[in-house]
């Protein structure tokens, strides 16, 4: 996700109370280990939380834990919970070998669609990651750890061993749980994507399971931001709105962007989906440009370095969209990747992907966004068009007195339900308006598009319409969340995928 928005401001939000669920849940999983296989353990709670994707909105989450008679923990079904049907989501087992491979193009052909199968993960995924883990007594997968480039000024030893004894604390361990929640999340959401599905429904089923396997909590854990699958010309910003009907067509390029996060800690990565081959060439570049954006990151290194390198790979691709014809691949110039902060989807500085000759410099212990947007047979700019669905808080709002109760109204939902993240339409119009765990079945909002509005208006949240290229253009974007360390850096939401 790309927003364009100013720096600073974060909120405040409690740190302790996922902690402790994570202390539960791992206490649950080690007494039940004094006594059964760890897998075994994960099998149990993945028959307690597993349920059908698209049900999430209807229960309050996963069972209360809950001291059985023998000592051990147990899972509580949820009174009025249906039975688990066959062929629901089997329990998780025993560790195994992955088998599926990649069901559509772009993707790494080493991919296995179900690699969380070695981790004992049930089959969709319905086992909560931090559950997941705790249960083999097992850290979170670390993302892929990457050396500066050689031009890069270098700390001493001692410096990068007291920025990395920073990162060794909860960021990091929330970014590398909110990553294997998104490898997770997007590998379910791969099975479902095939030509025919209507967005809503992928976006609905996508969305459910990140808050299944992330353990929604309100703003201390869930979904980051709305889920984009801009098409073709559309490169972001774009999510159905409800009676949106769209279907994805087998010559269409969806940009498939989502995030997680974990007390504020955002993983923000996307790819982009195409089941037509001619389109494979326009993929590899944006991958490969996001691929070189990633390593020419670095302590000191300039931003306008960093879209230079993106840039001069990301145009040294064509694609032969029809016999003999061919269309260079272009950086669309007026989007970038960005820092993160807590809670702050565009902490401040914008990674460019273009030769801009930005001077600011990456420093060590920030996080970025690092995504880049290619397009063919278009002006590889973007410009707002199309209805809006997404939508922010704004983090330097003056305070305003509001004189109608239903902007009010909205504004204190907003505020409790996503703080300064975004937002969209449809999870307002949810039961739990956004939040299962805050609401329970009775956070919809109702005609709310007046007070909507009415904030827009105060400046009090902004609107993020989709960001178009010309019609008859195709995009493309790759995108990954990157930690700068002390003396390397770490690719968080690397996958086997891309
Ligand atoms: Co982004």
């Amino acid at each position: 996700m790309d927003a364009a928005l100013p720096a600073d401001a974060a909120v405040s939000a409690s740190a302790e109370a996922p902690e402790a669920a994570t202390a539960a849940a791992a206490s649950a999983a080690s007494e039940a280990a004094e006594v059964a296989a760890p897998a075994a353990a994960a099998a149990a709670s993945a028959a307690a939380s597993a349920e059908p994707a698209g049900d999430a909105a209807e229960e309050g989450g996963a069972g209360d834990d809950e001291e059985g008679d023998d000592g051990k923990k147990k899972r509580k079904r949820k009174r009025g919970k249906r039975k688990k049907k066959g062929g629901a989501s089997a329990p998780a087992g025993p560790p195994r070998e992955p088998k599926k491979q990649a069901e559509y193009r772009g993707i790494k052909s080493t991919h296995f669609t179900d690699y969380y199968a070695k981790y004992g993960q049930s089959e969709p995924p319905s086992v909560p990651v931090a559950e997941l883990f705790t249960s083999l007594g097992m850290p979170f997968p670390e993302g892929e750890h990457m050396e500066f480039p050689e031009t890069t000024t270098r700390v001493t030893a001692a410096e990068a061993r007291e920025v990395d004894a920073e990162e060794a604390d909860a960021r990091l361990l929330a970014l590398r749980e909110g990553a294997e929640v998104h490898r997770q999340t997007r590998a379910f959401a791969s099975s479902l994507i095939k030509p025919g599905i209507k967005l809503r429904d992928m976006c609905e089923a996508l969305e459910n399971k990140n808050r299944e396997l992330v353990g929604e909590r309100g703003l201390e854990r869930g979904i980051a931001f709305p889920t984009g699958c801009s098409l073709n010309h559309v490169a972001a910003h774009y999510t159905p709105n409800g009676g949106d009907d769209t279907e994805l067509g087998a010559g269409d390029v969806m940009k498939v962007d989502f995030g997680t996060q974990i007390n504020g800690h955002i993983i923000d990565s996307a790819w982009t989906v195409s089941f037509d081959p001619r389109f494979d060439a326009l993929l590899e570049a944006v991958r490969e440009a996001t691929e070189a954006g990633i390593r020419a990151a670095g302590v000191d290194v300039t931003l306008g370095d960093v879209g230079a390198q993106i840039q001069e790979v990301m145009e040294s691709f064509e694609v032969e969209l029809e016999p003999g014809r061919l269309y260079p691949v272009k950086a669309i110039q007026n989007l970038n990747g960005h820092s993160i902060a807590p809670y702050q989807i565009h902490a401040g500085k914008s990674v460019p992907i273009v030769a801009n000759g930005d001077p600011t410099r990456m420093e060590a212990g920030e996080l970025f966004a690092i995504e880049t947007f290619g397009s063919i047979n278009g002006r590889a700019e973007v410009h707002e068009d199309l209805e809006c669905s997404h939508y922010m808080k704004n983090i330097h709002a003056p305070h305003t007195t509001l004189r109608l109760k239903s902007a009010r109204n909205l504004l204190s939902h907003i505020t409790k339900t996503f703080g300064t993240l975004g937002f969209c339409r449809r999870w307002l119009e949810r039961d739990d308006g956004g939040s299962t765990f805050l609401h329970g079945t009775s956070g919809k909002q109702e005609r709310y598009m007046g007070a909507l509005r009415h904030l827009c208006e105060a400046g009090l949240v902004d609107a993020y319409p989709p960001l178009c290229d010309v019609v008859g253009s195709y995009t493309a974007q790759y995108e990954h969340t990157i930690v700068i360390k002390g003396g390397c850096k770490e690719v968080v939401s690397r996958g086997t995928d891309y």
